[in-house]
């Protein structure tokens, strides 16, 4: 294999494979078929990083905290790979705290110990220690991301984008949105090469350890952001209470109708929880969560920009890498259609609201409007404990040193902060459900499933989230033990050891029983299909194959999608199918940070003894 060391400038590669197909004007298959011969397949090579993590003080949207950065910056660089090439990534750890990195939605096929999760598959990267992942990406295209695995320390910083460019004979969904026109569909496929980043991050006023310890010291649910940030940047503005409580109106009604509380915002749009926290109104600085207690401030740092210029189409990397909250994106006057969802294309969906899932990625193509003008791309919170929103600009006018001016709710403006829809009769928003793989083939094995693992998301505290039927929690001290992978006991309650079998198939069972939380949960190791799922009632079976031969309808072994990761809602449920393919110790859980440390992840053991053999002493010894 060849070695490549990291571009120097985005996007460059010495090689032709996923670059700019030259137009074939004629009917779309055979212009398929030309295209196929016209690339040489591509020779799989070594794509060497290095990821240097250190500490800063910084003040990204105008105020002043400690923060992680990779490489000198946030969110870290871009890893970048044609398909079937290896990555190898070098960490080395300039922090205080110990480190490790999770390559979210790479399955690690045949190497489950360069998955990065503490005491699940490896041993942390202590403070001056460095670590070399080294993984393939055969069989995987797409976005992904990267990020810390150890407590939160991903929300203090380290997080970074992958993004694997598909192999040429990947089937593309380009042509159904182009209309068959050759020349559109090759300006897509030279766009895919390197698309433009929308990268989600939420952020917060004080570190993650100081969060937690406050969570855990105080018994108080911090669900409370200081703002999102969009590649790295954006400001704090202040709308009025009148304004958020509108716009929250939703987010009220969910929460009295829970608690029977009427409850209110602060000025950063926070939700008073004081309720389900147990304090009646925070306003002691010990106590402090994130937004509570101090009057929102504005602040006019830069936010991000997008030069439309003169292309018929921009094509955004969305990735949501935020700890805690999911987020609504519309492009003011824009539509966006919908072609990857986790590393998949998918049947194309046209739409102006696109609902965009914690650890979740979305590749997305904007026709452009031309003409003149600045375009608000808007980041509404979805959960009911937030109202705010981020802003990010596309534009079309030439580039200056002056931010474009915000600009209030026009005829073109589609969702407000709260992440209501202006006019929900003619605008469309993202059907997650019918968001099916464009290959037909990417279809989820019929009939019954090996094993059936039952979940229930519940929350058994305060500050105590659950996922384990019976209420067991994963302790955050797991991330400091012998890694599970090859540890000689396993019999921990968070451990499913069920003699899962290279091949089986495994259904996934998970009744979510909180009445407002949406759990996204995430699944190490495998893409799954979501073969069920419900907002409004638990499964109700004890099986797939049971809800079956009752006549449910629940079930959609058809055409349901494929994901690594989804959101189980509020007294709902979800089921997800995969075949275990993958040896190894796999985590599964809450992407909310907060959910993941406070117990809401299991870790569930695929073939172990099949792997247990091949695991290089490099990472036993580590
Ligand atoms: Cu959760």
């Amino acid at each position: 294999m060849e070695h490549i060391k990291p571009p120097s400038f985005p996007g460059s590669t010495n090689r032709d494979c996923g670059a700019l197909i030259t137009p074939v004007p004629m009917i779309k298959y055979i212009t398929t078929l030309l295209t196929l011969l016209a690339v040489p397949a591509c020779a799989a090579v070594v794509r060497e990083y290095s990821l240097n993590l250190t500490a800063s003080y910084l003040a990204p949207n105008g105020f002043y905290r400690e923060m992680f950065l990779v490489n000198g910056q946030h969110p870290g660089p871009l890893i970048e790979a044609d398909e079937g090439d290896t990555i190898s990534a070098t960490v080395h750890n300039n922090l205080q705290v110990p480190m490790t990195i999770h390559f979210h939605g790479i399955h690690q096929l045949g190497t489950p110990w360069m998955d990065g999760a503490p005491g699940v598959s490896q041993r942390s990267i202590f403070p001056g220690e460095s670590f070399v992942y080294n993984f393939t990406t055969v069989g995987q295209y797409g976005s992904y991301w990267y990020h810390a695995h150890v407590r939160s320390y991903y929300q203090d910083g380290i997080r970074g984008p992958v993004y694997i460019r598909p192999a040429n004979d990947r089937p593309r969904p380009y042509d159904m949105i182009t209309e068959g026109n050759a020349t559109a569909t090759s300006i897509l496929r030279a766009l895919e090469s390197n698309p433009t980043p929308l990268y989600i991050m939420d952020w917060n006023k004080l570190t993650s350890d100081a969060i937690y310890y406050k969570e855990v010291t105080y018994g108080i649910d911090p669900a409370c952001i200081f703002g999102y940030l969009i590649n790295g940047k954006g400001r704090v503005t202040c709308p009025t209470n009148e304004a958020i409580t509108a716009a929250g109106a939703r987010r009220l009604e969910t929460f009295q109708n829970a608690t029977g509380i009427r409850s209110s915002f602060d000025s950063l749009g926070c939700l008073d929880l004081s309720a389900v926290n147990g304090y009646p109104g925070i306003d002691n600085v010990a106590l402090e969560a994130p937004g509570f207690s101090t009057p929102c401030q504005a602040t006019n740092t830069d936010r991000e920009i997008f030069y439309a210029n003169e292309a018929d189409w921009m094509m955004f990397n969305v990735v949501n890498m935020a700890g805690g909250f999911a987020s609504y994106l519309s492009i003011d006057g824009h539509d966006m259609w919908v072609l990857q969802v986790d590393g998949t294309f998918t049947q194309p969906q046209k739409v102006k609201q696109l609902y965009v899932g914690l650890g979740s990625r979305y590749i997305i193509a904007v026709p452009t409007v031309k003409g003149n003008g600045d375009f608000a791309i808007r980041f509404a919170c979805s959960e009911v404990a937030q109202v705010t929103e981020q802003i990010a600009w596309l534009s079309y006018n030439a580039p200056t040193a002056s931010q474009p001016v915000d600009y209030p709710v026009t005829s073109d403006v589609y969702q407000d902060m709260g992440g209501n829809l202006y006019d929900p009769d003619n605008t469309p928003t993202f059907n997650e459900t019918a968001a099916a793989p464009y290959e037909e083939s990417l279809k989820p094995p019929q009939g019954p499933a090996q094993h059936t693992i039952h979940f229930t998301l519940n929350r058994t505290a305060v500050v105590s989230f659950s996922l384990m039927d019976g209420g067991a929690l994963m302790p955050i001290e797991m991330e400091l033990m012998t890694p599970l992978l090859w540890a000689d006991d396993v019999s921990h309650p968070t451990t499913v050891d069920i003699g899962i079998k290279t091949g089986d198939v495994v259904d996934l069972i998970i009744d979510n029983i909180d009445p407002v939380i949406l759990h996204p949960m995430h699944l190490h190791g495998h893409s799954f299909w979501v073969v069920s799922e419900s907002n409004v009632e638990h499964f109700g079976y004890s099986t797939v194959e049971e809800a079956i031969a009752n006549g449910s309808s629940k079930i959609n072994l058809n055409n349901p999608p494929y994901r690594d990761g989804y959101g189980a809602a509020p007294r709902g449920h979800v089921v997800f199918r995969y075949i275990a393919d993958n040896a190894g110790a796999w985590m599964f859980h809450c992407h909310i940070n907060m959910h993941l440390m406070t117990g809401m992840s299991a870790v569930i053991l695929e073939d172990r003894a099949a792997i247990r053999p091949k695991i290089p002493s490099s990472v036993i010894d580590f």
